[in-house]
């Protein structure tokens, strides 16, 4: 059985740097060796929640055994019990036992221990916590990775810790690129498009990942107001009025309202050098950057996302909600008059100099992006008009991705539904429905194969970003735990959290700087370029994806294995503000929850 040592790389490297803000545990004195073969959430467990570790083993011992958690400090024993076999083998042909010890509700730290078969020596897990504040560190992190992807400004070393770094990208002298061109700006003209966030690994702008990002997140302060209202990210707006998280999308507002053409409201898709730069810092990444092509992708999801900050900023801003609300009709006519103009990079690049081969962001389905323009804008307007695009027929379930919004729109009418029109009841019943019987087909289908999780009940789950797939099954089911206020949902997201954070195939935490075993060289150009340092923390990396299309030497062919920590890896190891939102939705969402669940608790005590 491969044994992997308990403390890593990461483990000293962050202790050293900021203990107790990165690290999941502070334990990282010298232990025993660790077996890598058990598998379990490596921060720990809120206490209230269901607690399952697993052994991946190749074959099944005849004699079903025994595991203990122990106090970390003691070696004291807390808990025992039987170990029971997985339901199914993994995708490569191992079974898993499953060391479930969810009536351990005691805080502390603990770790577990599985006694050998014959005279072999008893495996270990990394040590783990059991607190309901155990993941508030990842909470915060997983926002705060929003700061440090920030475009023209200098990261001060009192927000920035060690990542502090000067300001790349002024973006204040953007090229009118020839396929965005027309009469009141030609080709070459200069305009400015400061802020934002970088989009992934990459220094690239572009729209319509923007658009899923910030609806993800914006939706994510309108269902825990109150939890987000009290968080501080301790970014440089921090002292302001505005909570912290909508201080961190204002950022990207900003750049956002000057991707909009001011004479016709139409939007660009994006805003980019013509070639992926360099692995270097941003400050030396200073190749022409352009405005590339109007879409309607991109000026429908910019409608949407202004109508929905109008909403969101109008307690806080009331001149900034309305002129979000402008710019989305504005957005809405152009997208109305420009139905189908499609972002086709190669027939872009016939017609057109320089070339430009950054993401492409592509998508030929915009029935999608136009039901979550209209629903925002519905909700923003109270506009019967906008109503009747979003009809009567509901649309089955699809997880939203930047390609697919739909559900965004549908999530948004769902948690607003005192707005809806009078005669809408039977129609919204239809809608929660959907969501609930999708969630509960998934959570079902999550309880039946080797690893107990949701995202391993299918393989196609696993394509280019399959973490964020993750990530968005757990919004689906916290979705559907605040509509029924079934436990079992709570139960499939605290499980999806899980998964992301260890109780997987490959045994890595998948968000840097937390857990024992994380990844230490993403493909992320902020971070590459500071070799010194460990990686930027609170990223979610892309995570597992058969495809392989960076021809990077992997491990395994096998869906869920199909991940390798190297810097070389764009189709598996990057980062990008479109798999952190759907992290910082789960991550906080949960906490929220997790929170009032401790506080009632010890009210009852
Ligand atoms: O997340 C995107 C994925 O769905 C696509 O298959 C892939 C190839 O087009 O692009 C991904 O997005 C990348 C973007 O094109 C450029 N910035 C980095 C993004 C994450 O890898
Ligand atoms: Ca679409």
């Amino acid at each position: 059985m491969a044994v992997t040592k308990g403390n890593n790389k990461l483990a000293s490297g962050c202790a050293l740097i900021m203990a107790t803000v990165f690290c999941g545990s502070p334990y990282t004195q010298a232990e025993p060796e660790v077996s890598g073969d058990i598998r379990v959430n490596q921060l720990g467990f809120s206490p209230q929640s269901e607690k399952i570790a697993l052994l991946v083993t190749p074959k099944v011992p005849e004699e079903s055994s025994r595991f203990v958690v122990r106090a970390a400090k003691t070696g004291n024993a807390v808990f025992e019990g039987r170990l029971q076999p997985g339901h199914t083998k993994t995708w490569s042909g191992q079974h898993t036992l499953v060391a479930d010890f969810s009536h351990l509700k005691k805080t502390g730290h603990y770790y577990l221990e599985i006694s050998g078969a014959g005279d072999t020596e008893p495996l270990r897990s990394t040590p783990f916590e059991v607190d309901s504040a155990v993941f508030q560190d990842l909470a915060t992190a997983s926002l705060k990775a929003f700061y440090y992807q920030r475009a023209s400004t200098e990261l001060e070393e009192t927000h920035a810790g060690p990542w502090h770094r000067a300001a790349g990208h002024p973006d204040d002298k953007v090229l009118i690129h020839p396929s965005a061109a027309n009469r009141a700006r030609s080709a070459n003209t200069r305009v400015s498009a400061p802020k934002g966030w970088y989009d992934a690994g990459d220094y690239n702008k572009y729209v319509v990942n923007s658009g899923i990002t910030m609806g993800t997140l914006m939706s994510a302060f309108e269902r825990y107001p109150d939890y987000f209202s009290a968080q501080s990210l301790n970014i440089p707006e921090s002292e302001n009025a505005l909570p912290d998280i909508l201080d961190e999308v204002r950022y990207n507002l900003d750049w956002l309202s000057a991707m909009q053409d001011p004479t016709d409201g139409g939007v660009y898709h994006k805003l980019t050098t013509a070639g992926f730069e360099g692995m270097v810092a941003p400050q030396q990444a200073t190749q022409p950057r352009y405005m590339v092509q109007k879409t309607t992708a991109a000026t429908l999801d910019f409608a949407a996302v202004m109508a929905q900050a109008s909403r969101v900023y109008a307690a806080y801003d009331a001149q900034g909600s309305e002129q979000y609300l402008q710019a989305a009709l504005a957005a809405w006519k152009w997208a109305q008059q420009h139905p189908a103009v499609h972002y086709r990079q190669d027939e872009l690049n016939r017609q057109f100099d320089p070339d430009i081969t950054t993401g492409a962001y592509g998508d030929e389905q915009l029935a999608d992006e136009q039901l979550w323009a209209a629903a925002e804008l519905y909700l923003a307007t109270g506009q019967t008009d906008f109503w009747r695009v979003i009809g009567n027929t509901p649309r089955e379930y699809s997880l939203p991705n930047w390609a697919d919004v739909r559900w965004l729109g549908y999530y948004s009418l769902l948690a607003h539904n005192d707005q809806l029109p009078q005669d809408s009841n039977r129609w919204r019943s239809a809608i929660e429905k959907i969501l609930v019987v999708a969630a509960r087909e998934l959570g079902g289908a999550g309880s039946k194969n080797a690893y107990l999780v949701p995202m391993l009940s299918d393989p196609q789950n696993f394509v280019w970003g399959s973490n964020a797939v993750a990530a968005n099954q757990g919004i689906l089911f916290l979705e559907a735990f605040r509509i029924t206020g079934d436990q079992a949902f709570l139960n499939s997201a605290q499980a999806t959290r899980d998964y992301l954070l260890g109780r997987n195939a490959t045994g890595y935490s998948y968000v840097t700087g937390f857990g024992h075993k994380t990844p230490m060289h993403p493909h992320h150009r902020l971070a590459a370029a500071r070799p010194d340092l460990p990686p930027l923390p609170g990223f979610l990396v892309g995570g597992p994806n058969p495809a392989q299309q960076d021809d990077c030497e992997y491990p395994s062919k096998v869906a869920d294995q199909s991940y390798v920590d190297h810097v070389c890896s764009y189709a598996s190891n990057e980062i990008a503000i479109n798999w952190n939102a759907p992290l910082a939705y789960l991550a906080n969402g949960l906490s929220a929850i997790e929170n009032q669940h401790a506080e009632s608790h010890s009210h009852h005590e």
